[in-house]
């Protein structure tokens, strides 16, 4: 087998099939990486989705056996829609960041692995692969990095000099020992504008996130939302593009390859209200093609609770007080709550009045008193 002229011809194959950037890099451990993990979970920065066992992640002949080389993937996404939503006039809307747009990324890219793993199989019989896509153990970022996809910005992305940081990663392990690519210089320079503008200060020096303060992550919690982040929220309902829009490398980046990929303006921008009352039935059947759903209903209609509050939504005031008095969700009644206090008006204090007298619940209780003490302010 000549393994150069395999290379040239999985990096030909994979253009055909939808893959928009290919490298190459060792299996290597990621020894960097070890003592960056270690850090974070020290300093508490972790969002607790990564995967737990930290060896596992820097380690890639823990996942398959001799392993020679790790083979990544970068798919860009778009970035504006192609069709407007209309809204008719004081419609309040929410919106989902852009990795959630179009049809679940995890299977798109599991797509294109799984045609990269068919394509060696065909030409290595005995070829042993292992694939992945961010629920995978290892470290997509740090794999791309490696491989020369692109430079791991100040705002954490891997961004590419072709399609900036809009870019979707996912990688294969093989037994293959492939010649390996170079990693980019880094291009951020002196720039600091996504630390600037990330609304929570999450972005605690360029390449260090504390997850726990981003948005991102806050938007996929689904307890009670910290006062303090709440109105950062604005109309997020999931996942946060700051610190991407206003970075530089990614000005005028809008790239359309992937029919899936294409968001419905009227499920990625949706209107706040109808968000409220959704069965599971017509969540799942609304919402339930995009990433963004992974985490259910309950998140999403907190955060489309704390986005009313933010437009100050006083038509939504009868809305929010159905949820206060008959949901049976903590989190939703006393969001509701904080919600009924920031809109303000007669309307929301006598039901913040009514319901004070009907709470059971302390924690609901302490929100109820909250709204209350807003509408005074
Ligand atoms: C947990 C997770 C999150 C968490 C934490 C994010 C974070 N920055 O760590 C939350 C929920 C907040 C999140 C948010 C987002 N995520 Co996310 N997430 C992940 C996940 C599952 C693991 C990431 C992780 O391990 N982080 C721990 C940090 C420490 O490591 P790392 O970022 O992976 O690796 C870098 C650092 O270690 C750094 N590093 C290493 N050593 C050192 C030393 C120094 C001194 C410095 C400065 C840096 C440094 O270099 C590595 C390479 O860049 C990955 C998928 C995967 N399996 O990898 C997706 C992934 C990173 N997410 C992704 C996306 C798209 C997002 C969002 C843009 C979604 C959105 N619009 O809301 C935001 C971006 C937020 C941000 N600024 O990072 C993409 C990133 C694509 C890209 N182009 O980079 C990934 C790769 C998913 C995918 N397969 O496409 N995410
Ligand atoms: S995703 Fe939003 S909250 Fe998180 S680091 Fe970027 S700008 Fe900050
Ligand atoms: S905004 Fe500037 S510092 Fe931040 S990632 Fe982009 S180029 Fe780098």
């Amino acid at each position: 087998m000549n393994i150069a002229e395999l290379k040239e011809d999985l990096i030909s194959y994979s253009k055909t099939i939808g893959i928009d950037k290919i490298g190459f890099t060792t299996a290597s451990t990621f020894d960097g990486l070890r003592n960056r993990l270690v850090k974070q979970q020290e300093l508490n920065y972790q969002s607790g989705f990564e995967e737990p066992d930290i060896e596992k992640r820097v380690n890639p002949s823990l996942l398959l056996d001799r392993p020679q080389s790790i083979i990544s993937i970068a798919l860009a996404y778009p970035t504006k829609m192609s069709k407007r939503v209309t809204s008719k006039k004081g419609e309040r809307r929410g919106i989902f960041c852009r990795a959630s747009w179009g049809e679940d990324y995890h299977y798109v890219l599991k797509d294109r692995l799984n045609k990269l793993e068919a394509y060696l199989q065909e030409k290595v019989p005995d070829v042993q692969l292992k694939s992945m896509v961010d629920t995978g153990e290892l470290s997509d970022r740090a794999v791309a990095e490696r491989a020369g996809i692109g430079w791991s910005g100040k705002n954490c992305s891997i961004i590419t000099p072709e399609f900036g940081s809009y870019v979707y990663l996912g990688e294969t392990i093989t037994n293959i020992p492939f010649e390996t690519d170079e990693p980019m210089e880094d291009r951020c320079g002196s720039c600091n504008k996504c630390i600037d503008a990330c609304p929570t200060g999450a972005l605690v020096q360029g390449g260090q996130l504390d997850a726990k303060r981003c948005i991102a992550f806050l938007t996929q919690t689904k307890g009670f939302l910290a006062e303090e982040f709440r109105v950062e929220l604005g109309n997020r309902i999931y996942g946060c593009d700051t610190c991407q829009t206003v970075c530089p490398e990614n000005k005028g980046k809008d790239f359309h390859f992937h029919k899936e990929m294409e968001p419905e303006p009227e499920v990625v921008k949706p209107l706040l209200k109808p968000i409220l009352h959704l069965s599971n039935r017509e969540f799942k059947d609304k919402f339930g093609s995009l990433s963004g759903s992974w985490r259910g209903k309950k998140p999403i209609q907190r955060n489309a609770i704390i986005a009313l509050a933010h437009f100050k939504d006083e038509t939504a005031i009868e809305d929010l007080t159905i949820l206060l008095t008959s949901d049976p969700r903590p989190v939703i009644r006393g969001t509701a709550a904080w919600s009924l206090g920031k809109i303000g008006g007669d309307g929301a204090k006598t039901a913040l009045q009514h319901a004070i007298d009907m709470e059971q619940d302390e924690e609901v209780r302490v929100e109820i008193t909250k709204g209350l003490q807003l509408i005074e302010e």
